[in-house]
């Protein structure tokens, strides 16, 4: 490889609304060939960019493929990520060999952010970030989308994490790594399609363009960390947390059980909880990725209004 850049592949409409300070919300890849199946899988993804667009920004799908970080995926690019077979997930510390032996890659929360960041997209939007799994005191596993938010310029938008992990330890993480987290007009650490993860969340705000210059106060006290913004599920789209919580035991027991670790963990116990569910929870999930898409979209848009009056009155 003799550049001296990652190569960048940036969609038009992209690049353009970029240079126009216009909204875009970065959107990861690893929830299409990790996280649903075919073809759910592509018609959630066509939603999600949907969502975006309604509230006036514009989606920029990322990827990994013959040497390139993809910022922005057309319909036949999402279809062959949501149909090709045992395309790697690609968090951060794969990003560099996916990258140079010119595969396909899927790219999680952590390494969605570094695309972003590095094509100069500030918002982004998953339904679930990684977090500290239960039993991390003996396992030491903890999502690297966490470690990834203490290096990346992004207001990262999401319904908090699943159950399915810790997520009282996700928070106190979170606090000593010193990421704010901010509840839009909700007072609750969501708990993805469950809307509360029973724990309050460190900040609550109701006014997007409060939210705007949050975000860009954080970035001049600090130039390399995310902002995390949640919001919750719709009511109407939501699973009652008891509803889901054996499922959530049992499917991390026989997890244990058959030695399932590492980055395996995470889609093990979400596809046991779905054959438990029947499904819905698998319909609760594409809701809750188009929402947060929907609710990222619109704060992207007010953000991108705010830095425009920056710019006008200065
Ligand atoms: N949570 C979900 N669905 C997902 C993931 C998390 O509800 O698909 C994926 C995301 O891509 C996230 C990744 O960035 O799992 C975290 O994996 P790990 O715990 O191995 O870091
Ligand atoms: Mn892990």
């Amino acid at each position: 490889m003799n550049n001296t850049k990652i190569n960048l592949v940036i969609k038009p409409e992209i690049k353009r609304a970029l240079e126009l300070g216009l909204a875009v919300v970065a959107l990861e890849s690893n929830v299409i060939t990790h996280g649903l199946d075919y073809p759910e899988n592509k018609h959630t993804a066509l939603q999600v960019e949907a969502a975006v667009r309604e509230s006036g920004a514009i989606p920029a799908t990322i990827g990994v493929a013959n040497g390139k970080l993809l910022i922005g995926m057309d319909e036949s690019e999402i279809e062959l990520f949501a149909t090709t077979a045992n395309i790697p997930k690609v968090s951060t510390r794969d990003l560099p060999v996916v990258l140079a032996t010119k595969q396909l890659g899927a790219t999680t929360v952590a390494s969605s952010i570094i695309a972003a960041d590095l094509a100069g997209i500030c918002f982004f939007a998953s339904a679930g970030i990684g977090g500290v799994h239960r039993g991390a005191n003996n396992t030491m596993d903890i999502s690297s989308d966490l470690m990834q938010f203490t290096r990346s310029r992004v207001a990262v938008v999401c319904a908090g994490a699943k159950n399915i992990l810790d997520l009282g330890l996700t928070l106190e993480y979170l606090e000593t790594h010193n990421v704010p987290i901010i509840s839009y007009q909700f007072d609750d650490f969501p708990a993805f399609y469950c809307r509360s993860s029973g724990y309050k969340a460190p900040q609550r705000i109701d006014d997007a363009s409060i939210l705007a210059d949050i975000i860009e106060t954080q970035w001049l006290l600090d130039n390399k960390r995310s902002v995390l913004i949640t919001t919750p599920t719709k009511l109407e789209d939501a699973i009652d947390s008891d509803d889901v919580n054996d499922a959530i035991n049992a499917a991390i027991s026989s997890a244990q059980a058959q030695g399932i670790s590492g980055n395996k963990v995470t889609k093990y116990i979400m596809k046991a909880i779905d054959e438990v569910t029947k499904g819905r929870s698998a319909k609760a999930n594409s809701a809750v990725l188009i929402n947060t898409a929907r609710v990222a979209g619109h704060l992207a848009v007010a953000h991108a209004k705010q830095s425009s009056n920056k710019r006008e009155v200065a």
